[in-house]
């Protein structure tokens, strides 16, 4: 996400920081940074007022003349967009012992039901006991996709049939089904349109005048961009909204939503979608995402997404496994697992400080993909048997040749993952006795080999790409060069 104005903003900053620093050129660079904003899809007014804003104080006499100006620019950008962002909000007026309403709205397809279901799997996960209402009864699938939704996470839904009810009732009934099943959270999943439209008003306002709903939250897709923001402001202006919600983060939005929707409407941005999955729903950091933006990675969320996905005893046990010199290649095949539950690898490089670029540049590479080199180590362990991935040894020419073919790869590539993995086993070994600070530095020393852009090449490929410098191959050149002088001089001796 973010990619092309982290870029634009990149070279606009760059801009300012490479050439000397006068006003005229500080104008110039906020020229291009507004340049930036607009074609990451940001409303113009909002653009425009953030720029005057950075500009006005950019120019001023304490930036022009301190120690590192162009850094000090960067810094008020990145206050400016943590304002235009925030501030944090992340309540939902949930209170114990009383039924709190939430009611979504949104236009079709923003992501309303998947993000009913979030919100419902993290309110139970709180301790809440949160119940979902089909309350959109425009589309007959929409009540089953919501039961559904409502079964995996093991959440009560509330639905009648579309032909015999209307959403008002449904939603009246469903607020006496839920007191009498003593539920504290009621999330009304309302009807959409492809546009907003009197009709779809009139009855959300129909649905908010009878329930009275604590919080009218609008679920936002942030692929749309200005659309979004223009529909948010319908809404608000019918809806009086407490909160945004904007979903699809993961994708590649160019970031309009996200920079103008808080500052066209007034409504703080409470949480974000950043997958399908049911649990991809995050707190919305505007920081963070400020930080993001400016391609200063988010360690923050990666460390979040770490302790929520990872298990940590899976992780304890590989890692007793590792320091007792027991890890498999199956056991590798599980902690890649792990690993890949965070997110791609050139997502999880993203979050990395200074790795934005390197995740950029590895897409302009053909070739150098590291969630497909992944793929391809997977691919080769899951051929072999179990009982070959715990005793590697034992994989032998024909082994490897049907290994490569039921993964296709090469054999080379196979014989190359598994001198890696006997090389690792050994450094594994060797760490046991290691502090913890020296073992940390070896296990990233360990994992830029696995996952560097040569993973699972041979040495022998890596090797032959360098030509012949092999320290064995020049010795036996000289070995075999010495024994036929030797043998020369034998012959001239006899003659
Ligand atoms: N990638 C991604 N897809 C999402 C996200 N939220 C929803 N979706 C997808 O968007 C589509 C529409 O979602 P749905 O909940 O049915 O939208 P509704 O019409 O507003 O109820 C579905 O395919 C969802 O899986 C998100 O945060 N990320
Ligand atoms: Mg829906």
């Amino acid at each position: 996400m973010f990619e092309s104005i982290t870029r634009n903003l990149g070279d606009a900053l760059g801009s300012i920081a490479r050439g000397r620093l006068t006003e005229s050129n500080i104008r110039d660079g906020m020229g291009k940074v507004r340049q930036a904003l607009l074609e990451a899809d940001v409303n113009y007014d909002v653009a425009k007022a953030f720029t005057q804003r950075v500009t006005e104080q950019a120019v001023g006499e304490k930036v022009l003349k301190a120690l590192r100006p162009a850094e000090q620019i960067v810094g008020i950008v990145y206050q400016e967009l943590v304002s235009l962002m925030g501030p944090v909000d992340h309540s939902l007026a949930i209170r114990r012992g009383e039924l709190s309403v939430i009611m979504m709205c949104g236009l079709q397809g923003a992501g309303k039901t998947t993000t009913c279901g979030k919100l419902a799997r993290m309110l139970k996960e709180q301790g809440n006991k949160p119940m979902l209402v089909a309350a959109d009864l425009q589309r007959p699938a929409a009540i089953e996709q919501l039961r559904v939704i409502g079964e995996q996470i093991g959440v009560p839904v509330y639905w009648e049939e579309a032909a015999r009810s209307n959403p008002v009732q449904v939603c009246v009934n469903a607020r006496k089904e839920a007191r009498a099943h003593d539920c504290n959270v009621l999330i009304l999943d309302t009807a959409g349109r492809l546009h907003v439209d009197d009709a779809l008003m009139k009855e959300l306002m129909e649905v908010d005048n009878k329930l009275m709903p604590d919080q009218a939250l609008l679920v936002c897709d942030a692929m749309t961009g200005q659309d979004a923001v223009n529909s948010a402001k319908v809404f608000n202006d019918a809806l009086e909204l407490d909160g945004v919600i904007l979903t699809k983060l993961d994708g590649d939005t160019r970031g309009g939503a996200a920079l103008s929707v808080k500052a066209v409407t007034g409504v703080p941005i409470k949480f974000i979608g950043v997958g399908e999955q049911l649990d991809r729903l995050e707190k919305f950091h505007p920081d963070r995402m400020a930080q993001r933006i400016l391609g200063q990675g988010d360690v923050a969320t990666l460390l979040e997404t770490a302790q929520r996905v990872l298990d940590s005893d899976e992780m304890e046990r590989q890692q007793q496994k590792m320091l007792e010199g027991k890890f498999s290649l199956d056991d590798f095949l599980k902690a890649m697992a792990q690993i890949q539950r965070m997110g791609s690898m050139k997502s999880l490089l993203k979050l990395i400080p200074g790795m934005g670029q390197m995740a950029q540049a590895l897409d302009a590479l053909d070739g150098m993909d590291p969630d497909k080199d992944l793929g391809r180590v997977r691919a080769m362990i899951q051929s072999m048997t179990l009982d070959e991935r715990r005793n590697p040894e034992k994989i032998d020419r024909s082994r490897r040749n049907r290994i490569a073919q039921g993964s296709g790869t090469d054999p080379a590539e196979v014989h190359g993952l598994l001198k890696q993995f006997k090389d690792m086993s050994g450094m594994m070994q060797s760490m046991a006795g290691l502090g913890s600070g020296d073992r940390m530095k070896k296990v990233m020393d360990l994992q830029s080999q696995m996952m560097g852009p040569n993973a699972g090449l041979g040495r022998e490929k890596q090797r032959s790409k360098r030509g012949p410098v092999d320290k064995d191959v020049l010795r036996d050149k000289k070995k075999q060069q010495r024994k036929q002088a030797k043998d020369q001089r034998k012959k001239n001796k006899r003659r």
